[in-house]
């Protein structure tokens, strides 16, 4: 029988520990495919967070590394600089990109190194139970936020994707989403891109994607998808915000 879909070779056949309806999964894939179609598995080091996707070394045939809390992208400027014949990529949640390594990720960005950076963005700290993060939206309810995310008190979320494009040295910012398979094919055209300019030495890339966390959201799978595409795509617009083809 013809196989007409299977899964990328660059990932394990390992089963994940993803919620249902979680978008880590899918994510995944799609760093997969992008690894196979560039020819990018064996030179590949991946940088993993702390958060839901810990345990990528798991799920992935390169090699990753494991990074301190949001340490990621300085333990990714290590390696970079010290094997720059390797492809270096960072995968992180928000809470540990956007709240405890903010100052790493926004370093790295501004010293230019040449890495890619996944940054997936579900609007709370998944892992540990679903507290507020940098990137919680404007009255969403999570367990230290109960009434809602109150502006005036916590602050506004940070919108990284646009953060990123304005610094200097960054030559690639993209947000994306993976609520329809449309927004799909867009994620994979800017991972597949954020990968080839490392592979072509143009410089930082950075992509965030919008994801479900159904599980901290108290939520279905199905209105996971509807809160990304209603509420969260209403306050983080999808686009290329830097080195973009149009
Ligand atoms: C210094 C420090 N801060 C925080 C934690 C706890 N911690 C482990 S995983 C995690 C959540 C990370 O959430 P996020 O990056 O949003 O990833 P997600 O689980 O949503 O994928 C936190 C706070 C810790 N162990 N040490
Ligand atoms: S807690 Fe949220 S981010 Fe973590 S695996 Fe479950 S759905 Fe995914």
């Amino acid at each position: 029988m013809a196989v007409v879909f299977k899964k990328p070779e660059s990932m394990t056949d390992k089963t994940t520990i993803y919620c249902p309806g979680c978008n880590h999964g899918t994510i995944h894939r799609i760093v997969g495919e992008v690894l196979d179609e560039l020819e990018l598995r064996e030179s590949t080091i991946g940088v993993a967070p702390v958060g839901c996707s810990v345990l990528l070394y798991e799920y992935f045939k390169t090699d990753i590394v494991e990074a301190p809390h949001g340490r990621a992208p300085a333990l990714a400027t290590g390696i970079k600089r010290v094997r720059p014949e390797n492809t270096v990529f960072c995968y992180q949640g928000d809470g540990d990109l956007a709240s405890i390594g903010m100052a790493e990720i926004m370093h790295a960005a501004n010293r230019g190194e040449m890495i890619t950076v996944i940054f997936v963005n579900n609007a709370n700290y998944g892992m540990t139970g679903g507290q507020m993060a940098p990137t919680t939206l404007p009255g969403q309810r999570t367990t230290t936020t109960p009434e809602g995310r109150d502006v005036g008190y916590h602050g506004a979320p940070f919108r990284m994707a646009e953060i990123m494009a304005g610094l200097d040295p960054v030559v690639y910012s993209a947000r994306v989403s993976v609520s329809a398979p449309g927004k799909i094919n867009k994620t994979k055209k800017a991972i597949k891109k954020a990968f080839e300019n490392q592979k072509n030495n143009t410089g930082f890339s950075f992509v965030e994607v919008l994801s479900s966390c159904p599980t901290n959201w108290g939520m279905t799978p199905l209105q996971g998808i509807e809160f990304v595409k209603n509420e969260m795509e209403g306050y983080y617009p999808l686009g290329e915000f830097k080195g973009g083809n149009k």
